[in-house]
């Protein structure tokens, strides 16, 4: 039974349970507390990072008081919750996110100040938490901000691991990784709770029996166990007093100890087995938009999804009601379908542990289920070999066996005698060995499958889930087109564009409500406000160019138009077209006389994004890219016009920096590939505009921000298999400019030409359409070029387009999830708790 407090002794509790109070030198005080008794410091043994841990823990007090009181007003009004399952939160530094949710920042800057030390310096201690690739991490990231501000009853659930996304640094101009081991000095954020753990079995066999009623059964037995402990991250909402949580597994071993090998002697193999466990959480799986089927990366999904599982059963199991009310008490979000063996485990617990019938079970499984699909490359869609899965989790593989054989007896009464459809639709994919699929696991295992924008929503209707939708029926197939938080993306970002919008609306509601940024269209034409809006412009330059400096030693004007492309490097997203168009600027250059240079529009060229350590082809580019740089950037002749940047390691922080110092942003994806992106918005919203390709989210920017407010090119997606079976079959010459950029490359001029032939001859089948899309991008170009010559109409397009931006803040894409698919409303935590 549960402890409470003696009656007498309540009142204590109270009053001594509050959350502190805000002014300076309470602040002060709790500081003080921290770096004395918590990090053991003193006046005389303090430096800039032991202040940022006394700050951070300081903090941190008033996030775990509000997470407390979030807590205790849930458990008691007990409403339906979210789950939302991800393998990867790419969450960033919490510290200046977290002061400005509270409300704290200007109270923590004279506190800290009057200590002598300045909040700004403080914040640039923390290192990132990476445990993401890009968008898809972000989005998660970007979703619980949401949850928190929405007051939804909401968990994230992932895994600590305890490398994230591997450092980038360049030597010679190539990439290098390095690990990121991000918890050095400890993590002021989260809290360990040994007291939450269960154990997660691998391997072993099925045992079948038949119970006292009679029933024939199955039980997963044998084979090895590992420990997965909760470490909780504290997500604040913004002017609220929710504070919801991730909650991050960490792997422990089972045994401490394997006593029988070290009292023999065999001291190594005694270790090993707790190595082994720990192994499972070690490190992020660097991938982007790509399946490696790794054994490790399996373990750490069922590793998840068992922890996951244990712990919201527990949850549901504390209120005592029946099975069946699960899924109106539960809904779980399958981000991607690297938690998709989450619907088999449900499965599993329910006919082997709990004793439902399979249909009983199969029935809470698919309402309680929801499925996100982040893309249609068929490289990135998860398959697993049906023997290792049989190996690591023989239950489940059967379970597998058997949810597919049901699912394709009902398709065969759809459809009787269509064996290719079954052969499409089947779970198994045949050959030597089987795979599972993923994706069809998730679409049959969930009540609804979106997609993450309009186009790419459609795309998964019409491409990979064509006959499930002939199957199931259209409804249950949706769009949620992806947002961005507006509080980390303007507010903590882009202060000074936060502070000018807040002025005009009178106010901060807009970054509860970002529709109505709407109501800053009226100032477009106001040359007042436009000379105001692109000074902020011109500091957030300024600051971009001192970081660059720092970083590269390269000095960039901030008079130039900064022009952004950073992303995870991916052929579909063809940063080499970018820099084929930037060689092909600078040759153009070379050859104008000197009236011809006085004409042309100062740019800074600026790329940043890691490639997968495995992915060849993207990291030449980074080495064409560098050594491109190397010969620009050295040359007197085109330096005043032509500058070209690649920052190394980008990551959540350098993309604070980066986001609102752009005048231009490149989205140029092969139409079709990019399903929706996220960046793009985070560039409007910060007043840069867009050269894009008409491809995920972009065509819906452009929706809202007008044709005059983006510079759209390409090959639509309605073409590109057309042009590739063209291109394929009837020997079509390549663009002839960009033939003359090959030659360029070729000629050596930006050294040895052979290291990039690999990289050139992927333009022979083109697969991305690089010839087709080049000539239109360099006309595309020259548009925006023209158009940043008139500084007004330029500034008219950027406070146009920033304000038409209300759509795509992640508020509306968690209220579109809350309202059609979780079916779940706020629950705001009242005074009584706090
Ligand atoms: C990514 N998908 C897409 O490539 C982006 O277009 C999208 O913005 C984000 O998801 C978020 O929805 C993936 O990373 C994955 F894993 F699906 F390949």
């Amino acid at each position: 039974p549960a402890w409470a407090p003696p009656a007498a002794a309540e009142q204590i509790w109270n009053e001594f349970s509050k959350e502190e109070s805000t002014d300076e030198a309470t602040i002060q005080k709790s500081f003080i507390r921290h770096a004395t008794k918590t990090l053991a410091r003193s006046s005389y043994n303090m430096d800039q990072f032991a202040a940022y841990q006394a700050t951070a823990h300081s903090v941190r007090d008033h996030l775990i008081d509000r997470w407390n009181a979030t807590q205790h007003c849930h458990s008691v009004k007990d409403p339906k919750r979210v789950y939302y399952m991800s393998l990867e939160f790419l969450i960033g530094r919490t510290l200046d996110n977290a002061l400005l949710n509270l409300n704290l920042k200007d109270h923590y800057k004279r506190a800290i100040g009057g200590i002598g030390f300045t909040i700004e310096d403080l914040v640039d201690e923390e290192v990132d938490a990476a445990l993401g690739n890009g968008g898809l991490g972000r989005l998660a990231a970007c979703f619980m901000d949401s949850l928190a501000t929405l007051d939804y009853p909401a968990w994230g659930y992932g895994i600590r691991y305890e490398y994230g996304i591997f450092q980038q640094k360049l030597v010679d101009g190539y990439q290098t990784e390095y690990p990121d081991y991000w918890l050095t000095f400890g993590n002021p954020w989260e809290i360990q709770r040994l007291d939450v753990s269960y154990d997660v079995r691998f391997r072993g066999y099925v045992e079948k029996y038949v119970d006292v009623s009679g029933q024939t059964r199955y039980r997963w037995e044998g084979g090895e166990k590992v420990v997965a402990v909760a470490n909780d991250y504290p997500i604040p909402g913004f002017q609220t007093k929710n504070c919801i949580n991730i909650r991050l597994w960490s792997s422990k071993p089972k045994k401490e100890f394997d006593f029988a090998s070290f009292n023999e002697g065999n001291y190594d193999k005694s270790v090993e087995e707790q190595k082994a466990a720990e192994n499972i959480t070690s490190v992020l799986y660097p991938n982007d938009n790509h399946m490696v089927g790794k054994v490790l990366r399996l373990k750490q999904q069922y590793f998840f999804v068992s922890a996951t599982l244990q712990d919201i059963i527990r949850r549901f199991k504390k209120t005592s009601r029946p099975w069946s009310e699960f899924p109106q008490q539960v809904s779980i979000q399958l981000n991607d379908t690297h938690p998709t063996l989450s619907i088999v485990e449900l499965q599993r617990i329910l006919i082997d542990e709990e004793g439902l019938t399979w249909d009983e079970a199969w029935d809470i499984v698919t309402h309680t289920y929801s499925y996100t699909n982040h893309t249609v490359l068929p490289e990135a869609l998860e398959k697993w070999a049906v023997p290792l899965i049989s190996d690591l989790l023989p239950r489940h593989m059967m379970i597998i066996f058997e949810l597919n054989l049901y699912f394709l007896q009902r398709v065969e009464k759809l459809f009787p005698g269509d064996r290719d459809r079954l052969r499409r639709m089947s779970v198994i994919e045949e050959g030597h060995p089987q795979y599972v699929r993923m994706a069809h696991l998730a679409a049959i295992g969930s009540h609804h499958v979106n997609g993450v924008a309009e186009l790419h929503s459609e795309l998964v209707k019409t491409t990979i889930f064509a006959d499930f939708v002939e199957f199931f029926g259209k409804e249950k197939f949706v769009n949620v087109t992806n947002g961005v938080t507006p509080r980390r993306w303007l507010h903590q970002a882009n202060p000074g564009l936060s502070t000018l919008i807040s002025e005009k609306l009178g106010g901060t509601a807009w970054l509860k409500d970002l529709s109505q940024l709407d109501k800053i269209k009226a100032f477009a034409d106001d040359v007042g406000f436009q000379n105001r809006f692109m000074d902020i412009k011109y500091k957030n330059k300024i600051r971009l160019a001192e970081y660059v400096k720092d970083v590269t030693g390269v000095t960039l004007s901030p008079d130039a138009l900064f022009d952004v492309q950073c992303k995870r490097l991916h052929e579909y997203k063809r940063q080499h077209m970018n820099i084929f168009g930037v060689i092909h600027r600078y040759e153009k250059l070379k050859s104008m006389s000197k009236a011809e240079l006085e004409k042309v529009v100062p740019r800074v060229v600026i790329f940043a994004g890691k490639a997968a350590p495995g992915y060849y082809t993207a990291k030449l580019i980074i080495k064409l890219i560098t050594s491109v740089a190397n010969v620009v950037n050295a040359d007197p002749q085109t330096s005043e016009y032509l500058k070209l940047i690649f920052i190394p390691n980008y990551n959540v922080s350098v993309a604070e920096i980066l986001i609102p110092a752009s005048d231009l942003s490149q989205h140029i994806s092969t139409a079709g590939t990019e399903a929706s992106g996220t960046s793009n918005m985070k560039f409007v919203l910060n007043g840069g505009l867009i050269l894009g390709t008409v491809d995920g989210a972009n065509i819906e920017i452009g929706e809202e921000v007008g044709k005059d407010n983006i510079f759209f090119f390409g090959a639509l997606t309605a073409e590109v298999e057309d042009i590739r079976h063209h291109q394929m079959y009837h020997n079509v010459a390549m663009d002839a400019k960009l033939q003359g950029v090959i030659k360029s490359i070729q000629s050596g001029r930006y050294g040895d030409s052979v290291i990039f032939e690999p990289l050139l001859g992927t333009l022979r089948s083109d697969y991305y359409l690089l010839s087709k899309d080049f000539t239109p991008y360099l006309e595309a170009m020259e548009r925006v070029d023209a158009a940043f010559k008139n500084k007004s109409a330029w500034a008219k397009k950027c406070i146009t387009a920033a304000a038409s931006m209300g759509k795509f803040s992640s508020d509306r894409s968690i209220q579109d999830y809350a309202k059609r698919i979780w079916k779940i409303t706020p629950v705001p935590t009242t005074e009584e708790f706090a």
